[in-house]
């Protein structure tokens, strides 16, 4: 049988025509024929179109402020001013939380002291220098609300872990409320160092480089996990200082630059001279280390201060005289790990402690000489000093039996 071919209008019709569709129909051509009513109608429309639009333009701002050049953004102290959090679901914490950057780096009047800050502590088989650790968090004047406490234990055999957990857990629920921390963070990720954490081992020349490769990816791992955009500054503490201003970290911010570091020296028994230059990892760059650093293979670290890398540099500890004055500071190329504070930005930008060879040095020195390269600020202060543990060597030790058998005192 041949089909029948329906005329359009009639094509439409062999549809199955709903209630809905028809009401829609007759209300359409009752529309058609009033014409005030069709004109309205499109603009109606139009309207529509047009704020759809106008939408997609805002959105597409906001997310251009989202990835605003980090170079020229200096975070406020106060960002709650800066940031807004859109809850969409009170029930499941559901959030969008939206950090205009641009706008804190306009204001023109606020500087980048204060703001929030994350203090970062790497720690391995030191359940023996906690005591002390937390005693130095416990007194820092800095206002603790401000600051985040970001530990990460790595690869330790001794109680470490256990007695920081505890600890921190006494610190955040004592009497004292402005004692109490805005945030504290415990890690515990081990990067695989083998070589002994006793101090002969660690200080030969032979297992630096390894070292010093290991903890600077230990270091980027504790970063790259806890900076957050509100934080304003970064301070990076080894957990075995014995001695240190608890304003250090007001009285480092007040130089506003990039990279600030302390000098580092350590307390010696009297026979030993009383005192010592500590860190020399924080240094000013030679002609001759650059040219040691041309004769090196790819991968090769030079460490500092070892007899095996003469490179003649100035380093900070020895620039250091008690009647110097605090607010003197010098430009440095490589920098130590004891105690730095930098600006969150440094690392927004991208610099990193590296875990490789990054211009012949790894993790502290590189990062320093990585700064210098991106432009920053890195300083060092000569007098303004913090002293490191005093920890016999195997040596010391032998020589302070024999001392002890003639009588000598080995304090
Ligand atoms: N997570 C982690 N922390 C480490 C590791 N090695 C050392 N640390 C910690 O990092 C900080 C600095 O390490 P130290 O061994 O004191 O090294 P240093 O201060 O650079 O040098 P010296 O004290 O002179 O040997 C301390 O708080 C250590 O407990 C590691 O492999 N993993
Ligand atoms: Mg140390």
């Amino acid at each position: 049988m041949a089909g029948t071919i329906l005329p359009l209008h009639d094509r439409h019709e062999t549809k199955p025509s709903s209630e809905y569709s028809r009401r829609f129909k007759s209300w359409r051509l009752k529309m058609r024929r009033n014409k005030r009513t069709y004109l309205a109608f499109h603009i109606l429309v139009l309207l529509f179109i047009f704020n759809a639009y106008a939408k997609n333009i805002r959105t597409k701002r906001i997310n251009n402020e989202r990835i605003a050049d980090p170079e020229f953004v200096v975070v406020d102290s106060d960002p709650t001013l800066f940031t807004e959090t859109f809850s969409m679901d009170e029930t499941y914490g559901t959030s969008v939380d939206y950090y205009d950057f641009n706008k804190i780096s306009l204001l023109p009047d606020r500087t980048n002291i204060g703001g929030r800050l994350l203090l970062c502590i790497p720690l391995r088989n030191a359940e023996s220098v906690l005591d002390m650790m937390f005693d130095h968090l416990y007194n820092l004047t800095y206002p603790h609300t401000l600051i985040d406490l970001a530990f990460l234990v790595g690869d330790s055999t001794d109680n470490t872990l256990d007695l920081l957990q505890e600890q921190a857990v006494i610190l955040q629920n004592q009497w004292s409320s402005d004692k109490v921390f805005n945030k504290i963070d415990v890690f515990k990720h081990d990067f695989g160092a083998t070589i002994g954490q006793g101090v002969d081992d660690r200080h030969g020349v032979h297992v630096q480089a390894e070292r010093r490769k290991l903890m600077g990816r230990a270091r980027n791992w504790l970063l790259s996990t806890t900076l957050k955009p509100y934080h304003s500054w970064v301070y990076w503490r080894d957990a075995d200082i014995e001695r240190s201003p608890a304003s250090i970290i007001e009285d480092l911010m007040a130089f506003d630059k990039d990279v600030t570091v302390p000098n580092v020296w350590r307390p010696l028994p009297k026979w030993l001279g009383g005192q010592q230059p500590y860190d020399l990892n924080s240094w000013v760059e030679s002609s001759e280390a650059i040219r040691l650093a041309s004769t090196l293979d790819e991968d090769d670290v030079i460490v500092e201060g070892y007899a095996e890398y003469p490179t003649w540099r100035v380093h900070l500890a020895y620039l250091r005289s008690e009647e110097g004055s605090l607010d003197e500071f010098i430009n440095l190329d490589g920098v130590g790990g004891v105690s730095i504070l930098a600006k969150a930005k440094v690392f927004r930008s991208g610099a990193n402690f590296p875990g490789f060879s990054f211009l012949s040095h790894a993790e502290t020195e590189g990062f320093g000489k990585m700064c210098k390269k991106m432009g920053m600020s890195v300083i060092g202060l000569p007098h303004y000093t913090i002293w490191h543990q005093y920890e016999p060597s195997e040596d010391d030790l032998k020589k302070m039996k024999e001392m002890k058998a003639q009588g000598l005192p080995i304090d």
